[in-house]
């Protein structure tokens, strides 16, 4: 062992310049001397236990069976109420894509369409001079694009969800995590498919024209008015995710993407898009999906998803092991432009940092950030807050508050909080306020937003 390798001393100064760091800053975590072991009798002997692959299981790869990670699924009771539901686990997300097979699922319905994809068409009417049908094989035809983008319920971190975390912590569920419950509803992908402007043009818009209504075909034919602008604009027909065919939790073998816009735009399973003058003001999009606000107007069709971001590693699954070197690590999505900065607090919001953004940065998409921290053993709050291209920036509790109103004393019962949560944002939808954790000294995590909400200077 004479090879600079070797060289434990070399290698973390090596790391840290790689991290960013003067040599000696931050001390990174130490390996495990390998003293007195033969390493080519015991260490590299370890982990060769060969199985013996069927041939399934080389036909489309599988992960290692120590990978567990896995959706959170409603429970059974939950489902007949809500349709179907599965959440990213986003604590364990490496790098920007969520993999397909994780990418959160919002079904309104419990069915989960089988679409045979040589049944399948697509028609383009209403405000047309030439209706269009298009079959599966007719629409791959087409020039198409790939773009990554994120897609995000419009539900996630609202109301319902924080209560049922509250709810779930009072039951002593403590495995019902903040950051799948709550946030869980967003993911990411690489998505492919037609522009729709091509198909638009092909029919050839009307004038007068100034809404498109999208339908799916599922059983509860899901359908969702759509101002038309963003139907020529970057919207597209998506049949490929992630370097395959789409999921069927993601709507196989079509969906509509609305890059930017809330989850509900973007309808799967997608079969007809109609275009009009006037939206369907159905029961989907006004009723849910929509709150009032302050001047007693409701947001309908306010769409787009505003700067957002969210610390994954540490947050409330995890526990740290001792003080010492970590690398912060969170995701950071808009959905109008790009991420251009995101800064992490590591003292409960009184100073800020730049955090490192992974490029090459997409515009509405999920951006890794990074950010090396020493934790030096002490109870704090850490959390991050990111600003687009255009200069938007993710507000906090309070300033969400004054965007939505009424505002009531803070007070840190439960039931208060829930209470507080819900008249200081107001809001159910759209909630992209920062999110703060709180490392305990013992090295574990909670949610530090609520609970610490009126003894933070960041907060008035
Ligand atoms: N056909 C159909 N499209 C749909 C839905 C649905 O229930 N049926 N749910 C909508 C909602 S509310 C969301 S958030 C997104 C979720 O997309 P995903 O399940 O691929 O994550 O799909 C939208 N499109
Ligand atoms: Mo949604």
């Amino acid at each position: 062992m004479s090879s600079r390798n070797s060289d434990r001393r070399g290698f973390l100064k090596r790391s840290a310049a790689l991290a960013g760091l003067a040599a000696g800053a931050i001390p990174l975590s130490k390996g495990k001397a390998l003293a007195g072991v033969n390493p080519d009798e015991s260490i590299l002997k370890q982990g060769v236990t060969p199985d013996e692959p069927v041939i399934e299981d080389l036909a489309y790869g599988g992960r290692s069976r120590y990978e567990t990670s896995v959706y959170r699924v409603h429970a059974p009771g939950a489902l007949a109420k809500v349709g179907l539901r599965n959440l990213t686990p986003l604590h364990d997300t490496i790098g920007a894509i969520t993999p397909a097979s994780l990418h959160f699922l919002v079904n309104r319905e419990l069915e989960l369409p089988n679409i045979n994809p040589k049944e399948h068409t697509l028609i383009i009417h209403g405000m047309v001079d030439r209706p269009l049908i298009f079959t599966m094989d007719e629409l791959k035809r087409l020039p198409s694009v790939s773009r990554v983008h994120f897609l995000e319920c419009t539900g996630n971190s609202g109301l319902y969800h924080y209560r049922q975390y509250i709810m779930d912590q009072k039951a002593g569920r403590t495995d019902q995590h903040m950051i799948v419950g709550v946030h869980g509803r967003t993911s990411s992908s690489e998505w492919t498919g037609v522009p729709l402007s091509l198909l638009l043009k092909e029919a050839g818009v009307q004038k007068g024209a100034k809404w498109m209504i999208s339908q799916g075909g599922d059983t509860e034919r899901h359908t969702k008015s759509m101002p038309l602008a963003k139907g020529l604009d970057d919207a597209m027909v998506a049949y490929g995710q992630n370097g395959e065919a789409l999921r069927r939790e993601q709507g196989y073998p079509l969906r509509l993407l609305a890059p930017g816009f809330q989850g509900v735009n973007n309808v799967k399973f997608l079969r007809s898009i109609k275009i009009t003058d006037t939206p369907y003001y159905l029961q989907s999009e006004i009723s849910a999906y929509t709150d009032l606000k302050p001047d007693g107007k409701a947001s309908w069709y306010e769409s787009q998803v505003g700067p957002k971001s969210l610390i994954t590693f540490p947050s409330d699954p995890h526990k740290l092991m001792e003080r010492g070197y970590y690398q912060i690590s969170g995701l950071a999505w808009c959905g109008r432009g790009k991420i251009a900065r995101v800064e992490v607090s590591t003292d409960g919001g009184q100073s800020w940092k730049d955090a490192v953004i992974q490029t090459p940065v997409f515009s509405k998409a999920h951006t890794r950030f990074r950010f090396d921290w020493n934790w030096d053993g002490s109870e704090c709050l850490i959390m991050s807050r990111c600003t687009n291209e255009f200069g938007d920036i993710q507000p906090t509790m309070r300033e969400l508050a004054k965007l939505w109103g009424e505002q009531r004393t803070p007070a840190i019962s439960a039931d208060a909080m829930v209470d507080l949560w819900e008249h200081t944002t107001m809001s159910s939808y759209l909630n992209n306020p920062i999110q703060v954790w709180k490392i305990k000294q013992d090295g574990s995590v909670e949610d530090g937003t609520y609970s610490t909400f009126k003894f933070y200077p960041f907060y008035h």
